[in-house]
């Protein structure tokens, strides 16, 4: 499989794509489907989620398709009250405040309390192209704890940063027992179906690397080491990590996953050949024009070639209002290239 191979750091014919957030608004048939019923009551469902999760692969034929959930679907069986308001986003009504409130979460029984997910990941297995993964995902501690230290997203979550300085015991008990949570959750997606899992650290890049390393990296260490006898490749992706990219090499991830801040030169250099790479275009290029997209995918695809391990997304999600024909010219660019194209 393409997908698996590159994350191996084997060579490829070309480079496998897929796109981050690739099922979901942007998509006429995925907003079909939305229409009649909450975000959460789709996750629940796992025909939907098996289809909207194909949509995509369906219209454009990438090379990996990634479980339709969220970061935040096992924190409802932790005690957390979630819900996805229209146009707002998330929000827990009842936020973490005490070392007693992270005491009082509950350790989800994942194959009881997320079968819903299981059962979505083995049917969608099914009906994926054998050729094509089948990608489970998480969130990782910090990015989860800004979600239930805040109650919502917006801003800088600077009520989980305070938080951090002003109860630094409960922040590391929180980070914790979101750990190991989440070694159990992507452990019930590789039993269930997923053959690669990455672990989203999308609010990392908030925090300096001195409080990165000292108070958050010790505990994506732990998820990603208590996953590492699964079988799978693991995907770390930390947005906005330019600051702290020197700590990657000790993360013991197969493939790190880059935002636009960070270039593919600087990175290898400081991540040694060992490791495959994931990006990392920024989501807004898919707004240019097609000719424009065109030229310059073929242009990073050619400065990439002589590297195996190079898996082409954007630096991260796709944005709602995407062109969809715009995102048929960067995939159909990636499935269709061959080397020295750029040039002629
Ligand atoms: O209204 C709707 O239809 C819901 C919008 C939506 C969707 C499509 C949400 C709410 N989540 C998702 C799906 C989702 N979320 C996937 C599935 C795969 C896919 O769509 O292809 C994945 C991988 C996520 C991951 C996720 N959720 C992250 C990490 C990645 C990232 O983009 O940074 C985060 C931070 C979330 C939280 C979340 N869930 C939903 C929204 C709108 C948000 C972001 C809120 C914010 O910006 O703070």
């Amino acid at each position: 499989m393409m997908f698996i191979d590159a994350c191996y750091h084997k060579p490829t014919p070309r480079p496998p794509i897929w796109i981050m957030r690739q099922a979901g608004r942007y998509l006429p048939e995925y907003r079909e489907i939305r229409a009649g019923q909450t975000f959460l009551e789709m996750c629940y469902n796992p025909e939907l989620v098996k289809e909207v999760t194909l949509q995509p692969i369906r219209r454009f034929g990438m090379d990996a398709a990634i479980i339709f959930s969220d970061i935040l679907v096992p924190l409802v069986p932790m005690g957390l009250d979630l819900s996805f308001q229209a146009g707002e986003g998330p929000k827990i009504s009842n936020p973490i405040q005490t070392m007693d409130d992270v005491k009082a979460l509950k350790d989800p029984d994942m194959d009881r309390d997320l079968d819903f997910l299981a059962e979505a990941l083995k049917i969608t297995r099914e009906g994926l192209d054998p050729e094509k993964a089948l990608i489970g995902f998480a969130g990782a501690p910090f990015t989860l704890a800004c979600y239930a230290v805040q109650g919502k997203g917006g801003g800088n979550f600077d009520a989980v940063r305070r938080w951090m300085y002003r109860e630094p015991k409960a922040f590391d008990a929180l980070l914790g027992r979101f750990a190991d949570m989440t070694i159990e959750h992507l452990k019930l997606q590789a039993r269930s179906g997923a053959q690669a899992l990455q672990l989203f650290d999308s609010w990392g890049g908030l925090l300096s690397s001195y409080d990165y390393f000292r108070r958050v990296f010790p505990h994506v260490q732990k998820v990603l080491n208590g996953i590492s006898d699964l079988g799978v490749p693991r995907i770390l992706f930390i947005r906005n990590a330019s600051h702290f990219r020197k700590f990657l090499k000790t993360a013991n991830a197969e493939v790190i996953g880059l935002d636009w801040t960070m270039s593919f030169e600087e990175t290898r250099k400081m991540l040694g050949d060992d490791y495959a790479v994931q990006g990392n275009m920024d989501p807004m290029f898919l707004f240019a024009e097609p000719d424009a997209i065109r030229r310059r995918t073929l242009a990073m695809l050619e400065v990439n070639h002589d590297h195996p391990g190079y898996i082409v997304n954007l630096g991260h999600g796709i944005n709602k209002e995407t062109p969809i024909e715009n995102v048929k010219v960067f995939v159909d660019t990636v499935l269709g290239y061959k080397r020295g194209q750029f040039q002629t």
